[in-house]
């Protein structure tokens, strides 16, 4: 691994590469040099993302575009140039490599603790958005295309059921029911974004806590990690997002239901701490379409979770039989959750 590291333009030698993070898809190693400079040096899982020059391409242009906007070097990612003056390594068998400085006195967190921390979150999500808002979004390659294209995955849900693969329909037949009756609603905001009625964000798609650095002592936010997923989208996907796996009471797999719902209090911190700094970069409709976003990202990821369950479970790693039902019952709850308390969700947005 060392031999890997000494191809990037580092300060000071080597001594050690480790394992580090909570990564799910690439591998990440935290490399020490001998003097006080630290660095992550990470292997990119090219399954998910095949397009690996399209997908540095991308990180390159966001990292860049965000330098140009702070004054602190630990509030944006900086890649480290390999020797040869590339900006990453790829090799035979599109074995994808790079190298970022390590974000100094920092900590992430896989879990609020308070909900100053998930405000925190939706302040750095929020000054993302702000700070991309001059960046033309049609630049950025679609690194897993119609992402978010919610009538799509709809279709692929409905395939799912029609081929049933694995005999699993005649057990999932209240699910199956429950996404399809909202089949109709899937498609509003794409419709919106097509009459030109919203506009084209540059997005980040993986809104959740742990992939915000926070300063160990202030807990304010310095930067967003994991960029692979930084797409053109619709503001209201990544506050839908984070909204989704935050402001649950419960865990996205949790079996008892009758834990799963939507926390108003987190609701409101995230809500907070993001439009605090991003709404008048955001025009009125798509304020105003954020609670759409929230019910959109739970509909659509439940549907996801119900049709990998459906086709025999080869996209989201199970670690139990029925895991991802269990996973789209959690989001459905949610759904649920977010219909009865409508009213409140946009009076929190519209307070803004
Ligand atoms: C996947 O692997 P992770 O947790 O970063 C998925 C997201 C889902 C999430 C649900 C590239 O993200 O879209 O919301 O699982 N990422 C991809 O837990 O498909
Ligand atoms: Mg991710």
């Amino acid at each position: 691994m060392l031999d890997m590291v000494e191809r990037f333009q580092l300060d000071g030698m080597p001594i050690a590469c480790v394992e580090f993070g909570s990564g799910h898809i690439n591998q990440t190693y935290l490399v020490v040099t001998n003097r006080p400079h630290l660095y992550i040096l990470q292997l990119v899982n090219t399954q998910t993302f095949p397009d690996a020059d399209g997908l540095m391409r991308n990180v390159i242009l966001v990292t860049e575009h965000l330098r140009k906007k702070v004054d602190d070097p630990r509030k944006a990612l900086r890649l480290v140039p390999v020797r040869d003056g590339r900006m990453y390594i790829l090799e035979a068998g599109n074995r994808l490599w790079r190298m970022y400085e390590y974000v100094t006195c920092s900590v992430c967190l896989d879990r609020a603790e308070s909900a100053e921390d998930f405000r925190q979150s939706g302040v750095a999500f929020g000054t993302f958005q702000r700070q991309m808002a001059d960046f033309p979004a049609e630049q950025l390659t679609e690194v897993i295309p119609f992402f978010h294209h919610t009538p799509r995955r709809y279709l692929a849900l409905r395939d799912a059921i029609a081929r049933d693969p694995m005999d699993r329909v005649r057990l999932a037949r209240p699910e199956i029911d429950f996404y399809l009756a909202r089949e109709e609603s899937a498609g509003e905001l794409i419709r919106l974004l097509e009459a030109g009625r919203l506009p084209l964000r540059v997005t980040h798609n993986d809104t959740k806590l742990n992939n915000v650095m926070m300063d160990e002592l202030t807990r304010e936010p310095l930067c967003i990690i994991d960029l692979d997923t930084v797409m053109p989208g619709l503001a209201a996907y990544d506050f839908g997002d984070a909204i989704r796996f935050g402001a649950s009471e419960a865990a996205e797999d949790e079996r008892d239901l009758s834990k799963v719902r939507l926390s108003m209090d987190m609701f409101r911190a995230f809500t907070d701490g993001f439009l605090s700094v991003c709404r008048d970069s955001l025009q009125p409709l798509e304020r105003e379409t954020l609670p759409e976003g929230a019910r959109l990202m739970t509909l659509e990821c439940g549907a996801r979770f119900l049709t990998d369950y459906l086709m025999g479970d080869t996209y989201f790693h199970i670690s139990r039989p029925e895991h991802n039902l269990d996973r789209a019952r959690t989001q459905m709850v949610l759904v649920r959750e977010m219909e009865d308390k409508w009213d409140q969700m946009k009076s929190v947005v519209r307070a803004y």
